[in-house]
């Protein structure tokens, strides 16, 4: 008796661990690598052949100026113009700051104080978008100035 209850948890024993051993696997090789993998982006969409600009027009840290960025709003296709680039024509620093905290699955944050901080009088900030949506976005140091861009989806 004592010998075959030892010898059933043995058995399950044994069987336990492998059950571990076979989960540890798919959890890295198989579960991981599905999460971690970046998503597929095109060539195009990645280095895309036209650009969409945005200025900061000169005086829009001035809350009494409502055209600051200029175009407030911009749409950009992807593969064609989705690369962003927002010049500051402005003689103080602005930023280029999302509303809602979006991070593109390829080139991040949106956000320049993510990447370069304010920018600088005649500095530039660059975003490629590579997902179609809409996209809300501000100045940090001064909520007023807002704009948004639409990226569509183009022939991509
Ligand atoms: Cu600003």
């Amino acid at each position: 008796m004592q010998v075959t209850n030892n010898h059933a948890g043995g058995i399950s024993a044994i069987a336990f661990i492998a059950a571990v051993v076979v989960s540890m696997a798919y959890y890295q090789f198989v579960y991981l690598p599905q999460v971690n993998a970046k998503p597929v982006v095109s060539e195009e969409v990645l280095n895309p052949p036209g650009i969409t600009s945005v200025s900061i027009l000169e005086g829009s840290a001035l809350p009494s100026q409502t055209q600051n960025f200029e175009p407030k709003e911009v749409t950009a296709n992807l593969g064609e113009t989705n690369k962003v680039v927002w010049t500051n024509d402005d003689t103080t620093a602005h930023s280029v700051t999302t509303d809602t905290g979006y991070i593109d699955p390829t080139s991040g944050e949106f956000n320049s104080m993510a990447t370069i901080g304010l920018l600088l009088p005649k500095q530039t900030y660059e975003f490629i978008f590579t997902e179609p949506g809409g996209y809300a976005y501000h100045c940090e140091p001064h909520p007023w100035m807002t704009g948004a861009v639409t990226v569509e989806r183009g022939r991509f």
